[in-house]
């Protein structure tokens, strides 16, 4: 099944979106180690909505800058509030696979300095909204999906606009730029279940250029 998928190749979603199958599959493995090495120095965490509401996805960071929130909004910090201390450093294997993927979309020159750690526990969710605290919106964001499988919400550039149901696998990679870059997006409530590499969790990396 997967690998019917993978054969299809990139698949175009929309203008300047790219889902790449499986582009990620064979550095799974290496990828989760590399997890484990970040959140052991910089430990996932359900940060605050500037609202006061707990997320219910745990976050952490790599690279120069981590997207963090709390009472006082939404940012970028090249410090982990956490510990005062650095965001670990980005594993050279996921910036090459990040770059790769970009170019694959068209994108020849992906420099990332943030990458977003996402994990999902069964009935996590993210609701829809835009990802708008980047310097410039001219450059994509890479997103990697590992483990248990999600649904993937793909609206419009409207609130409004009635979403697309996408469903993400294990090492399934998406390209996000030109005009696809603003769309309101989300994940439905992780479903209960058990991959072979991260149990009952699903683990998303999103990289990008934020400064
Ligand atoms: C489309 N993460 O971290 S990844 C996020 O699965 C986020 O954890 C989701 O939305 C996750 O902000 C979705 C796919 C994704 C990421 C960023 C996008 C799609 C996007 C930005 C613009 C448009
Ligand atoms: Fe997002």
């Amino acid at each position: 099944m997967t690998q019917a998928l993978f054969d299809l190749g990139p698949t175009m979603l929309g203008p300047g979106a790219v889902l790449l199958p499986g582009f990620a599959l064979d550095d799974a493995p290496a990828l989760l180690a590399e997890v484990e090495a970040i959140t052991a120095q910089a430990p996932l965490r359900q940060m605050l909505t500037p609202g006061g509401q707990t997320m219910s996805v745990a976050m952490s960071n790599c690279g120069a800058l981590g997207w963090v929130s709390d009472r006082r909004g939404y940012r970028y910090d090249p410090l982990d509030p956490d510990s005062g201390r650095p965001w670990p450093a980005m594993p050279p294997l996921l910036l090459r696979l990040a770059q790769a993927a970009a170019r694959e979309a068209g994108f020849a020159d992906f420099q990332p300095d943030a990458c977003l750690v996402n994990r999902y526990r069964p009935g996590d969710r993210l609701s829809l909204h835009q990802d708008r605290n980047e310097r410039d919106f001219g450059r994509p964001i890479v997103s990697v999906s590992l483990g248990l499988p999600a649904v993937f919400l793909w609206g419009g550039l409207r609130r409004a606009d009635r979403p697309r149901r996408l469903p993400l696998a294990h090492g399934d990679v998406v390209v996000w730029g030109g005009p696809s870059r603003l769309v309101y997006h989300g994940v439905l409530p992780l479903a209960e279940g058990s991959h072979p590499l991260t149990g009952a969790e699903r683990i998303n990396l999103t990289l990008r250029r934020a400064g």
